[in-house]
């Protein structure tokens, strides 16, 4: 795996890559693009265990051709294998080694996602026809988790707002709500209220209108240029890069425009301390620890975690601080 890379100065993640994995993956969006055999299936490169023990086998990820990001300089990608590795997917068990150890088998195709709702077209949506035919686009993101960890995470999606005008939401939709994959017999912590951390299923997020149709909110379908690995919500899930990991629902099926601010997984399990809102705010501490900094899990040994100051809406702020104009943001966490 990667211990070398060169200066991530205004480098694409194609650039960032070892170039090994780069050029035989440009050899695969090559042999695409001359229409070889349509979509060629690649191996998960080595789902690496972080604590050395092997994998079973891993999930079957596709490359994606999308057009590249270009980094803030001042961004360090984490790795993959840490990425895909040290995860929070509770349908899968709470351990962070749990969802790359237990969803590999996870049924990914076919796919279908129901946008419904306050739209004057609902519609179900095949997410692997929508994957080819959305331009996916690279979108290198901080992501914070509310337990005070991070990472830089080279995600590949599509602006969730340029999607949803697709329904046509009519002047009635003021929140989305957001549904993920409810199949007990596939996700043991829905099975066991132990593996799954007393979580109420499915897992359901929601957005506030504004915060869906802004252009820093993406569906992504990807990571590292692959399609997502089960464990980080393949095939579709939400990225809203200002506010914490908890609202970036996994393997979603179902979105749903309504009117009222819809229930939310964490904030009805523990309302003291996950709030709607949820963005990301060091100077609002959890009732139990605090916010003001963060582990930033990066290239070195996990536990060589760099500890780092939390920034305002995770670093986001003066595309996103203004959607927030006037509200009290200890009030509304
Ligand atoms: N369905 C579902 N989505 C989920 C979760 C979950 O347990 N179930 N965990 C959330 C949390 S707490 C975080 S930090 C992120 C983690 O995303 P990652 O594993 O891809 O880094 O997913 C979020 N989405
Ligand atoms: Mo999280």
């Amino acid at each position: 795996m990667l211990i070398k890379s060169p200066p991530r100065h205004s480098l694409t993640e194609a650039q960032t890559t070892p170039e090994s994995a780069y050029v035989s993956r440009r050899t695969v969006i090559k042999g695409l693009c001359a229409g070889i055999g349509g979509l060629l299936l690649a191996r998960n490169a080595h789902a690496l265990d972080l604590f050395g023990a092997d994998k079973t086998e891993a999930a079957v990820r596709k490359p994606l051709t999308f057009s590249p990001h270009k980094p803030p300089p001042d961004l360090i990608l984490t790795p993959e294998a840490k990425v895909t590795n040290y995860n929070n997917f509770y349908e899968f068990g709470t351990g962070k080694t749990d969802p790359a150890e237990n969803s590999q088998s996870l049924k990914l195709e076919p796919w279908t996602l129901r946008v419904e709702g306050e739209v004057e077209k609902p519609a179900t949506v095949d997410v692997w026809k929508l994957m080819q035919e959305s331009g996916l686009e690279e979108r290198i993101y901080r992501m914070r988790c509310v337990e005070a960890w991070s990472m830089v995470i080279p995600w590949v999606g599509f602006e969730l707002g340029k999607f949803l005008k697709r329904f046509a939401p009519t002047s009635r939709a003021k929140y989305v709500a957001f549904e993920t994959l409810y199949d007990p017999q596939q996700m043991p912590g829905q099975r066991n209220r132990y593996v799954g951390g007393g979580v109420d299923y499915p897992y359901v997020e929601g957005l506030r209108m504004d915060e869906a149709m802004h252009p820093l909110t993406i569906l992504s379908v990807g990571l590292y240029g692959k399609t997502l690995p089960p464990q980080n919500g393949a095939p579709i899930r939400l990225v809203v890069p200002w506010k914490y990991g908890f609202k970036g629902i996994k393997s979603i099926v179902k979105i749903k425009l309504v009117e009222r601010m819809p229930p939310t997984s964490w904030n009805k399990l523990a309302p003291q301390e996950y709030g709607f809102y949820a963005n990301v705010n060091p100077a609002v501490d959890h009732p139990r620890w605090s916010q003001a900094s963060e582990r930033f899990i990066g290239p070195g040994g996990l536990f060589a975690a760099k500890r780092q100051k939390t920034l305002p809406f995770n670093g986001y702020a003066d595309a996103v601080a203004d959607l927030y104009t006037g509200m009290n943001l200890k009030k509304f966490y």
